[in-house]
């Protein structure tokens, strides 16, 4: 049986730069090497309302425009983890937002530079991966199964 714990969300996206720069599998891999259960997995192009929603905190924003052409130059993909407490475990895989200056051994720490060029996207807080996954990810999209490596990931008592 699995408690509600296991089962919290977040939304990570493969930025573009990532794309291009052929890291999907490195980045994919980090998350599936931590013991995090992919859920969902797809490519989509981003468009202008998307990004709007996506990005609201940043409407305001000087780098705004910057931001969402660079969101738009190719495909990104969009992916849904799940886990004990995953949007913080995600959160601090990836590392800070200014890449040059995020903790060795993160995502951005290890393999990007630049401030908006930074590889991925996480969700910042509970709230909002259950909003992100729901405007990335139809519920059709999403699929439950069972992992046979939690019992090696998690103790009894935190499943
Ligand atoms: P994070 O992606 O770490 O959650 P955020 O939500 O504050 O950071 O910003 C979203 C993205 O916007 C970020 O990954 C890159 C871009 N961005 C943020 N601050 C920026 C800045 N000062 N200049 C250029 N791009 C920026
Ligand atoms: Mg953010």
């Amino acid at each position: 049986m699995e408690f509600d714990g296991v089962k919290e969300k977040t939304l990570v996206l493969i930025k573009p730069d990532a794309i291009q720069r052929g890291l999907i599998g490195e980045i994919t891999g980090r998350f599936e090497r931590k013991g995090l259960k992919l859920v969902g997995l797809k490519m989509m192009g981003l468009d202008d309302e998307i990004l709007k929603q996506h990005y609201s905190h940043l409407a305001d924003k000087p780098f705004f425009a910057g931001l969402a052409k660079f969101m738009k130059s190719s495909p990104v993909v969009a992916m849904c983890l799940e886990g004990l407490e995953v949007v913080q475990a995600v959160r601090l895989l990836c590392g800070i937002t200014k890449a040059r200056t995020a903790e060795a051994g993160s995502i951005r720490g290890d393999l990007a530079m630049s401030v908006s060029c930074n590889v991925v996207h996480a969700s910042d807080s509970v709230e909002n991966a259950k909003l992100e996954v729901s405007r990335f990810f139809d519920e059709k999209e999403l699929h439950g199964y069972t992992k046979s490596e939690y019992e090696h990931v998690y103790a009894e008592d935190e499943m």
